[in-house]
């Protein structure tokens, strides 16, 4: 027996334990140990009953997500058709899953008559968070042992739930008193089946999945809620393999199953999602920073500003019992701070996301305060402050006051160059940037911007950290904007300047979001404040002098007080929550273009998508080429997850390889062209761009 598979016999039991880490992942090799295995211990007439289970604790992780896009995929014996065999085995077999049993491995468990999980067990079918549906049997069997309904239900969300849940819709049979007690309690559950002589499989609980559904169920279901997938097709496939579940034999079932999950295997929705998979894996790897760098003891920490941003970053710690101070120099401002956290954990505990006694618990741990002395023996402090550089510079300079060594003092600045503020300090090895994402409490990116003295200690604590409060940490190297910010400004400055030329901030918005982007660029400013944007734009006048143009309108809306939604008026008009198209701002468009000599026409669509979409990726692909991200797949991982950019689209770098890098470069060198001296200032190609292009790449890449 190859040593992917651990088979033993311990009485009339057959002991089949998958040895694959870390995750069991289900590949090709795995799947015909499986077989060997399980078709071994069907033909030895001393083994009654048979159990599957993971080696080392954890079941498995589902499918190998690595063979998705190759032949292994599909390659004999595939998922599917193993576990048919499992199902043709005239013996019980029990699936002992311990820890997680994920996409395939659920349905290797439903291959299996009986299922048995430990307390800390947890399942799902996840493969919708890959633009895929269950593959091998899960659209089919699991209505058929849990009614129609549930199974939509977990099949579209892709959560994972645990195993009281699991054992109450009828998922596990049985849950072991722990988890180092679950094969020997699966041992005699098989040894009870055996006893009372269980049939191989149990009868179907739900025969008919939609027996007690009206027969418009799934129709309704879609109407209901196809506006919310927009343009994705997982879903879509998951509901077609609902509707075979409901009306087909399990056989006929099988096989549309199977026809719909190569459709989603082969779609570029899957692909971009199994990039973004991987991507962020791969973001915690940071070259230099290996196990040899021990991180610092980050147990106390402090942020400055009790405004949205500080407020939701001391909840992000309190969230995983980490205490902090919060220190807010105004007396009003920081009791506003921890009223409005109040507020919104009330709210969480009004949705029943947690307990009266939680919401204690988080409160305890968070000490408001207007001293920077109670930060002395904080180990972590996070300045959330307004960007201002002078107000930033001074905060560090009093915390270099009162911080103990070796405290990490990290700005979360956004668009501010922290070298400039390290440079202020004496220990400048200390300074690094977390660049949280508001709601800070909510969104789970964190930028963590390495200055030229940070200590590789710092950077390696600092990500640590952001693991440990639950966000996704992607490095970036110091510079204006680090990596999203830098992006989002020619993003926007496009934008900008086709509403001077003749758009509507609607049309532009329409399509951003019609490209399922989760906000277009004006919205986005609304609501972040026009004035914010502003004040960043401010400190970098500079560099855009000579553009006139360059933002104009925004400038204007914030000479007038319109600052977006909090002031009920900026690129749009708000009337409570209506949004709705503000006419003066294209009156202002046209008396700025009319004052420029800026000419104005119908803009198509499609300009507006490549305009705004190849000045993103061309900046993406600068800043690579400079070294500020360390992979193309961060930059996608920062849009995803910092800016709404779908992820089925994996992000605007992938999103360039699907267009073809080509006809990116080919499409910026027209608009150099097109938009005559505005083009020639802003149309510039990134010079790893046309490296790439020149060298027949496809692959966004440093080269
Ligand atoms: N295939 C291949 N590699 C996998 C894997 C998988 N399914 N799951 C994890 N890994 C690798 C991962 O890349 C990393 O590698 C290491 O394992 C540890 O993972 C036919 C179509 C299981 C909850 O969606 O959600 O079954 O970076 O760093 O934080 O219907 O990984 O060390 O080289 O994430 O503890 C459905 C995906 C597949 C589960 C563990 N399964 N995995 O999280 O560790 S589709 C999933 C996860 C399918 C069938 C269909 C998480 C995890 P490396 P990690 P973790």
């Amino acid at each position: 027996m190859c040593d992917l598979i651990h088979f033993r016999l311990e009485g009339s039991l057959a002991l089949i334990g998958l040895s694959r880490p870390p995750v069991n992942a289900l590949s090709q090799p795995l799947r015909a140990a499986i077989i060997e295995a399980c078709e071994r211990a069907a033909a030895d007439i001393r083994v009654q009953a048979i159990i599957l289970y993971g080696e080392h604790g954890l079941f498995s992780a589902g499918a190998d997500i690595g063979e998705f896009g190759t032949e292994a995929c599909f390659a004999e014996p595939d998922l599917p058709s193993t576990l048919v065999r499992l199902t043709e085995i005239p013996k019980p077999l029990v699936a002992a899953m311990g820890k997680l049993a994920l996409g395939g491995a659920l349905e290797l468990a439903l291959a299996c008559g009986y299922r048995m999980g430990e307390p800390g067990t947890r399942v799902g079918l996840s493969e919708i968070n890959l633009g895929l549906l269950p593959g091998a049997g899960g659209t089919q069997r699991l209505p058929r042992l849990i009614g129609a309904e549930s199974a939509l239900n977990l099949i579209l969300s892709g959560e994972q739930i645990d195993a009281e849940r699991a054992r109450m819709l009828g998922i596990l049979d049985r849950i072991a008193s722990s988890a180092e007690q679950l094969l020997d309690e699966a041992c005699a559950y098989a040894n009870e089946l055996i006893e009372c002589g269980a049939p191989a499989r149990p009868a179907e609980a739900w025969p008919k999945p939609a027996e007690d559904l009206p027969d418009d169920f799934l129709a309704r279901y879609r109407a209901e809620h196809e506006p919310r997938w927009k343009s994705r097709l997982a879903p879509r496939l998951v509901l077609s393999a609902l509707e075979a579940a409901c009306l087909l034999p399990l056989e006929e079932g099988l096989a549309r199953e199977l026809a719909l999950f190569k459709q989603a295997e082969a779609s570029r929705q899957s692909k971009a999602l199994r990039h973004v998979f991987f991507a962020e894996r791969e973001a915690g790897r940071v070259p230099g920073i290996g196990s040899d760098i021990t991180p610092r003891k980050l147990d106390k920490v402090a942020v400055i500003g009790a405004g949205p941003l500080g407020a939701g970053i001391a909840m992000s710690f309190a969230n995983v019992g980490i205490p902090v101070a919060l220190l807010e120099p105004e007396g009003g401002a920081l009791d506003r701070g921890l009223m409005q956290i109040r507020k919104l954990y009330q709210a969480s505990v009004k949705h029943g996301k947690m307990s009266a006694a939680q919401l204690q618990q988080r409160m305890d741990l968070l000490f408001g305060t207007l001293d920077y002395e109670d930060l002395a023996d904080a180990d972590l402090v996070i300045e959330a402050l307004c960007e201002k550089p002078d107000v930033k510079r001074q905060v560090f300079l009093s915390l270099e006051q009162v911080c103990k060594p070796g405290a990490i003092l990290a700005t979360g600045t956004s668009s501010l160059d922290i070298d400039a503020i390290a440079a202020s300090l004496g220990r400048p090895q200390d300074v690094i940037g977390l660049h949280f994402f508001s709601p800070a409490n909510v969104m789970r990116l964190v930028e963590v911007v390495r200055g030229k003295a940070t200590a590789p200690e710092v950077l390696a604590s600092a990500m640590q950290i952001a693991k440990r409060i639950g966000k996704l940490p992607v490095i970036s190297g110091a510079g204006q904007g680090a990596i999203g910010e830098r992006m989002l400004e020619p993003y926007a400055r496009e934008a900008h300047r086709l509403v001077l030329e003749g758009a509507t901030p609607a049309q532009v918005d329409s399509v951003l979001t019609g490209l399922d982007l989760n906000m277009g660029v004006f919205s986005m400013l609304d609501l972040a404040g026009i004035d914010v944007s502003f004040l960043t734009r401010d400190a970098n006048r500079a560099a855009t002098a000579h553009d006139q143009s360059y933002c104009c309108i925004a400038q204007e809306l914030c000479a007038l007080g319109r600052y977006g939604q909090k002031t009920g008026r900026g690129f749009y008009l708000y009337e409570g929550q209506n949004r709705q198209e503000d006419y003066e701002v294209t009156a202002l468009a046209e008396q700025l273009a009319g004052e420029l000599d800026v000419p104005r026409r119908a803009i198509e669509d499609l300009e507006i998508h490549d305009r705004c979409l190849f000045m993103l990726i061309n900046e993406g692909i600068q800043l690579l080429d400079e070294g500020i991200a360390l992979r193309a797949s961060d930059i996608d991982l920062v849009w995803i997850n910092g800016y709404g950019f779908p992820a089925h689209l994996g992000g605007p770098l992938h999103y360039a390889e699907q267009l073809g890098l080509d006809q990116v470069l080919c499409g910026i060198l027209h608009y150099r062209q097109a938009l005559g001296e505005y083009g020639q200032m802003w149309f510039r190609p990134a010079a790893l761009l046309e490296r790439l292009v020149a060298a027949g790449k496809t692959r966004i890449e440093r080269i």
